[in-house]
């Protein structure tokens, strides 16, 4: 079993009396130490002071039996995540050129990688998988449904994919070819036009009666399958922006009231937002699009239910949020990001389309603002490297995405530096690791709660899910909050975060203990 463990189990406990495990949780007192900034009116000068914040969280410890369902179920990435996740549960290898291959999680943060828990007594770092510091829910017993405007089973879809090795497809297609996806919402006008001759599996009906169809469905999947909650996740087309429209989407009351009317602007993606956010079904985004209009952001606070978002960080975009820190952060400056990526999947299809192209070009735009903002010595206010992004519809690549970056960037006395990277591989095989690792902080967020001096009580996290965003090309986070998208930042908010439930301090790298004589 990938990571050795089932749902639930976790690696260590913790001794410390600032942590209770009580019958069905994990309790931690946990103080939260900040600084605050303030300026001198009159002299501008910066004055630093520690504050410390007392927090309590509690995290329940059962998982129980937990759902995911995706809309484009039968997409490159829905099938392909759905047969990968059957080949590990049920430990199917399969032959290759150099010989058996055994299925894994690789490319997965919360499976395949870990998280320094300490030292030992000899002063040696200890790692635990960064799924065994809290209770989690293990991929291989997740239960797995969804929609698609095109009819195939998941078997089909799968060999129309053509990501995974002919001898696993082989072995799992009898299984696959049982689930059909169910009917979903078309509106031709939001994602490309050379896509329909797939929606074959649609459903008829007002949007009203269509938003009532998509809860009904979350329902009937929970109930079916005696599920204790569900995710949702979009992992269909790439569609067009929605405008955002005074008295349409603006506000949670009148997206309710433009769906009863039937209004041309309430996008599918946001009707399944809705279904997901009034049936407390967690709702993620994995495509560029403005799903998460804001009138969706407010409804999901007024029902507490959670949202996350957009656009699944896989490739180009995570080596740029990478790449761009670094530089940044090493005192370099980025004149020019230039990307260019070509590709021949239904994905690459739909984004020959400029409406849907433009969508992707603004989730793949955004990602080296907040690292260029950090940084007034290099950067005036304002002034930003220029950035391009390319991206050309190639049948004959199919799946295998070929991205090439070049980053000019200014160094010392006036000298330049230019990078240039060639990326190749299986762009499916990259964003299906992606869906685990949403799906999983996702559901462990629906069992956290806490409460502060202030709280009378415990309460949820925020319902726009920021905690996502290393998995997400361009997060959504709440209103007035930084939007983070350097990579390492991102990774170590998840990690310290999940210490806190356990009352651990954050790991912060200073390793004092080897710096003294
Ligand atoms: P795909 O085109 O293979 O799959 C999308 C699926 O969605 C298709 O089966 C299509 O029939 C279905 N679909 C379209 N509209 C629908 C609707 N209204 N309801 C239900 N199903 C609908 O695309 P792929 O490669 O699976 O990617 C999916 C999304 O993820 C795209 O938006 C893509 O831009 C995004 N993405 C993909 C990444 C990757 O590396 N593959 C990385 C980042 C984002
Ligand atoms: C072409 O860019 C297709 C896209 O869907 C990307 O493959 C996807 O958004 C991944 O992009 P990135 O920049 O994270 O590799």
């Amino acid at each position: 079993r990938a990571a050795g463990a089932a749902s639930g189990a976790t690696a260590f406990k913790v001794d410390a009396p600032n942590v209770r495990y009580t019958g069905d949780a994990i309790e931690s007192d946990y103080t939260y130490d900040t600084t605050i900034v303030s300026r001198d009116a009159e002299s501008g000068s910066l004055k630093a002071k520690p504050a410390k914040v007392g927090y309590r969280f509690r995290t329940k410890t059962g998982v129980g039996r937990v759902g995911l369902m995706l809309v484009g179920w039968g997409g490159n990435n829905g099938s392909t995540v759905t047969a990968s996740i059957l080949a590990n549960k049920k430990g199917i290898s399969w032959e290759t050129r150099k010989g058996r291959q055994e299925p894994n999680y690789f490319g997965s943060l919360m499976m395949a990688s870990t998280v320094k828990l300490g030292v030992d007594e000899d002063l040696k770092d200890v790692y635990v998988p960064f799924n065994q510091v809290v209770p989690m829910v293990h991929p291989n017993d997740v239960v797995i449904g969804g929609w698609d405007i095109s009819s195939l089973s998941i078997g089909d879809a799968m060999r129309r994919a053509q990501v995974l090795p002919v001898d696993l497809q082989r072995q799992v297609y009898d299984e696959l070819h049982q689930l059909k996806p169910l009917p979903s919402v078309y509106y031709p006008d939001f994602i490309a036009a050379n896509q329909e001759a797939r929606a074959d599996n649609t459903i008829g009906g007002t949007k009203q009666e269509q938003l009532d169809r998509l809860r009904q469905d979350i329902r009937d999947f929970k109930q079916a399958n005696s599920l204790d909650r569900v995710v949702v996740m979009w992992t269909a087309n790439t569609e067009r922006y929605a405008d955002i429209l005074p008295g349409v989407n603006d506000t949670a009351d009148n997206l309710l009231q433009a769906i009863a009317s039937g209004h041309s602007e309430v996008s599918p993606s946001t009707l399944f937002a809705v279904a997901s956010i009034l049936e407390g079904a967690p709702f993620v985004n994995g495509s560029p699009q403005n799903t998460l209009v804001p009138g969706a952001i407010a409804l999901a606070e007024r029902e507490r239910s959670f949202v996350g978002g957009d656009d699944f960080k896989s490739g180009q975009t995570k080596i740029k949020s990478v790449l761009a820190e670094f530089l940044v952060n090493a005192g370099i400056k980025p004149l020019a990001i230039t990307s260019y990526n070509h590709l021949g999947n239904n994905d690459g299809h739909n984004l020959s389309a400029p409406a849907q192209f433009r969508s992707k070009e603004i989730s793949k735009s955004s990602v080296v603002d907040d690292m260029v903002a950090a940084n007034r010595l290099l950067y005036a206010k304002g002034e930003h490297p220029d950035h391009t992004i390319v991206i050309k519809y190639v049948p004959s690549v199919g799946d295998s995405k070929r991205a090439l970056d070049e980053y000019v960037s200014e160094i010392f006395m006036g000298g330049l530096n230019t990078i240039s990277i060639y990326n190749t591989c299986e762009d499916s095989l990259l964003a299906s690791p992606l869906i685990i690792d949403l799906f999983m902080m996702t559901e462990l967020m629906t069992r956290v709660s806490y409460r502060t001096d202030a709280d009378a009580d415990w309460v949820p996290f925020h319902s726009v899910l920021s905690i996502l965003s290393y998995m997400l090309k361009a997060p959504v986070v709440p209103p007035n909050t930084p939007v983070v998208n350097a990579l390492a930042k991102q990774r170590m908010a998840m990690e310290n975060i999940l210490r806190a439930f356990v009352g651990l301090p954050p790991n912060n790298e200073m390793l004092l203990e080897h710096k003294a004589f």
